[in-house]
């Protein structure tokens, strides 16, 4: 692993939130005084990367490529960190349906994107639809790849069964035993595409199939579809077309960045912004609960739902990613992201540590939806959080955006951070009980 330090946007959360803080691993030092360290950089891209652990794992993951790197976000960003681990396991099959907001724009910096290739060309397809409609475009996506999969399959079965090439059959027949496996079809589409390479196919009804299968080949490699946005997007405006992508049933994934504003416009109230919270059109403090996307779509008993924090349990988080993505099915995934809306008193450099301050006085809450586990006669809710600690004023009181009522409506803001604090209880008392049904 290596830093570059002409990209490094300085807001120091690597350094907060290191396991080996105490022992000086990471620090923070002036630009001048590490340009070897951006010499290092040089040297790490010309090392051929390996998976020096398995990648599903928190360190596993770290140490494979990003398909995502010095995008245009704020430095402390809480968003950026989700799609950046979510390539490292799937970037080179991925293809992202980007809702208008924020992670459109650090996701497009024109001139530069930040979305990139390893060195075979391979990484994730990107493009940015509108507001009202990304949901729909995502699962556009879903639909047509699974029309050109559906008939390479066709293809290939046909293949597997007119040639009398052994390696070529054995090929058509491992891709086609494997072709919804994502970890495994790069592998086997590799080798199917070598065996019609590397073969003189004589007979004249095989070499038109496999010249039709190369044409598509692309598609032969498990696409991983990703939608994603803020809470603008998908608790609000684009929320019909969330809905009728969850019902469904195709294999999406919906990811939200919640940052409980729509961000990138300066921060007007959506209806994830919880109540007290003091917004644009919330001026005097939103008055109503934040609503729970996640448990709405729950209700389908066929979605897969989580409810994430990175800085809260990492491996929480990854866990969730991949249970989402290895499911067949619709899925959502809800990450909580700290913003500059907020107004942390204590800087964007402890994004990460307000992710875990907020799971541990219960101001946001883990939890996993697996319609898997109902299948298998268990209870398919699983609540990731413990039993709330510490206080949860103390954690509105350092955000600017709580604060701000107290100072401008003094007389209104005890009886809204009370509500704020009931209805976040209220929240999980409900997953509580969920948890515990048999
Ligand atoms: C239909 C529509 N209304 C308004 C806008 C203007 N607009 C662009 S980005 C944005 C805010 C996005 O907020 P959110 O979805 O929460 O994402 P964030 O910026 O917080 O990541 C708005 C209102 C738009 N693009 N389309």
């Amino acid at each position: 692993m290596q830093v570059s330090p002409l990209d490094c946007l300085g807001c120091g959360n690597c350094v907060d939130i290191c396991p080996m803080k105490a022992k000086g691993a990471l620090t923070m030092e002036y630009l001048e005084s590490q340009m070897h360290e951006a010499e290092n950089w040089e040297y790490a891209l010309t090392v051929e990367q390996k998976d020096l652990m398995p990648r599903g794992t928190v360190k596993g993951s770290q140490f494979a490529q990003p398909y995502f790197e010095f995008s245009g976000a704020c430095a402390g960003c809480g968003e950026t960190p989700y799609i950046k681990v979510i390539t490292q396991l799937y970037g080179d099959r991925m293809m992202i349906a980007n809702a208008t907001g924020c992670s459109s724009i650090w996701g497009a910096s024109a001139p530069s994107l930040p979305y990139t290739v390893d060195k075979n060309g391979h990484g994730p397809s990107w493009a940015n639809s509108l507001f009202e409609d990304n949901a729909e475009y995502g699962l556009g996506m879903a639909v047509g790849v699974r029309q050109m999969r559906t008939k390479l399959a066709a293809l290939v079965e046909e293949l597997a069964e007119c040639t009398n090439l052994d390696n070529v059959k054995e090929a058509a027949k491992a891709w086609l035993a494997g072709m919804d496996d994502g970890a495994n079809s790069r592998k086997e589409s590799d080798a199917l595409v070598a065996a019609l390479n590397a073969q003189e196919i004589t007979c004249p009804h095989c070499k038109e199939l496999a010249a039709q299968i190369l044409e598509k080949k692309d598609y032969l490699v498990k696409k991983s579809v990703w939608c994603v946005g803020g809470d603008g997007w998908s608790y609000d405006i684009g929320y019909g077309g969330v809905d009728h992508v969850l019902a469904s049933g195709e294999d999406v994934n919906i990811l939200v960045f919640d940052t409980e504003v729509y961000s990138n416009t300066g921060g007007q109230a959506s209806k994830a912004t919880p109540a007290a919270a003091i917004a644009k059109f919330a001026a005097s403090g939103k008055r109503t609960k934040k609503k729970d996307l996640g448990m709405m779509a729950a209700t389908y008993g066929y979605v897969y739902v989580a409810q994430v924090a990175m800085g809260a349990d990492k491996n929480q988080f990854l866990k969730a990613v991949q249970e989402a993505e290895n499911y067949h099915g619709p899925s959502l995934i809800i990450c909580y992201a700290p913003c500059i809306n907020h107004g942390l008193r204590r800087g964007m450099g402890k994004t990460q540590e307000n992710e875990k301050l907020a799971v541990e006085c219960g101001y946001w809450h883990l939890y996993r939806f697996n319609p898997q586990l109902k299948a298998e006669g268990k209870n398919p809710f699983t609540l990731d959080s413990k039993e709330p600690k510490g206080s949860f004023r103390d954690f509105l009181m350092d955000q600017v955006r709580y604060t701000s009522l107290l100072k401008e409506f003094p007389d209104k803001a005890e009886a809204l951070f009370e509500k704020a604090e009931a209805d976040a209880r209220d929240r999980y008392e409900g997953y509580k009980k969920r948890a515990e049904m048999q």
